[in-house]
C-alpha cells in the first residue's frame, strides 16, 4: 500500500519535514527487529478530529515496550500530546497514526545496551486496509500454512517489529494464492487471528472470537466490538475456534485499526453465509463507524479530541 506523504514527522520531540525524517543504516532495530509500534486512527467528528482510543493505544505501546525490556524516554502524557501535536502540525482531519519506538544508531550486536531509544510518530491519510469493496462486500481469506508466533518464542501481545515477519509470510502466501488475506492458526491448531487483524465469527446469533491466550494480539478494535455487541444484548464468547468452525460460521469478520470491521465472505473456498456481508456484521460495522465519528453518546469517552 503506497504512502501519501504529509508535512512533518515527530522525531524525538521535534517536528521534522517528511523528507528529512531519516535514520542511519546501522539503526539497531533495522538489523534485529527489536522495536515496538502502534497503529491508531483519527476520524473527523462534528466537534473536530478525534483520535480513537488514543490512551489505550499508548498504554499498549508502553506494554509492548516493557515486555521487550525497552525503556521509552517519554512519559505517557508526552506521547499522548506528541500524537495530537503531529496531527495538528499536518493540518490533517482523518489519518492513520504510526508511533514507533526503536533502537537507533549506537551499537551493533544483539545486546542493544548503548543504543539510544528513539521515538517517531508519523501520520498520513490511509484509506481502507483491505479495499473499499472488501469493507462493503467482504474479503476472501485462506488459512495459512504459517502458524502464529507462540509466547514461548516471541510475545504475541507485544506489537514488536520482528513479530510482523511472521505476519508478512502469511500475508504473502495468501496473496500469492489469490486470496485477500490470511488466517493464522496457533501452535495448538486453534485459530489465532489475521496477520494484522483479529477475527470474529457469528454462529447461531452468538459472537465468537479466540481468547487472548490463543496468541492473538489484544486488539483495541476487538475490545470495542465486544463492548458494542454486549451493549446490543448479543451473547459474546471468547473461546478456542477450530478450523472447521470457520467453515461452518454464519458470518465472519476481521477487526483492526487499519482493517476497521471487514467482513469475510469466503475461507479456503468455503462460502461464509450467503457470500455477502452478514446482517450482524453489518450492524456491528455500522455502530463502530458511528462510534469512531462521535455519533454514539455512550462511546464518546473513546474519543480524544485533537483540539
Ligand atoms: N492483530 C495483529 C497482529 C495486528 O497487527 C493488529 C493491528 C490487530 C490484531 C488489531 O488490533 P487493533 O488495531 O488494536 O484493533 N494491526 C495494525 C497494523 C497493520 C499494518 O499493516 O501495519 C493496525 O491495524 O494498525
Amino acid at each position: 500500500m503506497s504512502i501519501t506523504p504529509t508535512k512533518f514527522i515527530w522525531m524525538d520531540g521535534k517536528l521534522v519535514p517528511w523528507d528529512k525524517a531519516k535514520v542511519h543504516v546501522l539503526t539497531h532495530t533495522l538489523h534485529y527487529g527489536l522495536g515496538v509500534f502502534e497503529g491508531i486512527r483519527c476520524y473527523k467528528t462534528q466537534k473536530g478530529s478525534a483520535v480513537f482510543r488514543l490512551r489505550d493505544h499508548i498504554k499498549r505501546l508502553e506494554n509492548s515496550a516493557s515486555v521487550m525490556g525497552i525503556k521509552i524516554p517519554y512519559s505517557f502524557e508526552e506521547l499522548v500530546n506528541a500524537v495530537k501535536r503531529v496531527i495538528k502540525a499536518n493540518k490533517i482531519g482523518e489519518c492513520y497514526i504510526r508511533p514507533i519506538v526503536y533502537y537507533g544508531y549506537g551499537v551493533m550486536g544483539l545486546d542493544p545496551t548503548g543504543s539510544p531509544v528513539n521515538v517517531a510518530i508519523a501520520v498520513w491519510p490511509w484509506g481502507t486496509y483491505l479495499g473499499e469493496e472488501g469493507l462493503k462486500r467482504g474479503v476472501r481469506a485462506m488459512v495459512s500454512s504459517w502458524l502464529r508466533i507462540d509466547s514461548r518464542m516471541l510475545p504475541p501481545h507485544s506489537k514488536t517489529v520482528a513479530n510482523y515477519t511472521n505476519s508478512i509470510l502469511a500475508k504473502l502466501e495468501a496473496v500469492k494464492a489469490g486470496y485477500d488475506e490470511a488466517i493464522l492458526l496457533n501452535i495448538h491448531g486453534f485459530v489465532a487471528e489475521g496477520p494484522g487483524e483479529n477475527i470474529f465469527l457469528v454462529k447461531d446469533g452468538v459472537l465468537i472470537t479466540p481468547p487472548l491466550s490463543s496468541s492473538a494480539l489484544g486488539g483495541i478494535t476487538r475490545d470495542s466490538i465486544i463492548k458494542i455487541a454486549q451493549d446490543k444484548g448479543m451473547p459474546v464468547r471468547e473461546e478456542n475456534v477450530s478450523r472447521d468452525q470457520l467453515y461452518e460460521a454464519d458470518e465472519a469478520f476481521f477487526t483492526g485499526t487499519a482493517a476497521e470491521v471487514t467482513p469475510i465472505r469466503e475461507i479456503d473456498g468455503h462460502t461464509i453465509g450467503n457470500g455477502k456481508m452478514g446482517k450482524i456484521t453489518g450492524d456491528l460495522q455500522h455502530t463502530f463507524f458511528e462510534a469512531v465519528r462521535g455519533k454514539v453518546a455512550k462511546y464518546i469517552s473513546w474519543l480524544d479530541y485533537v483540539e
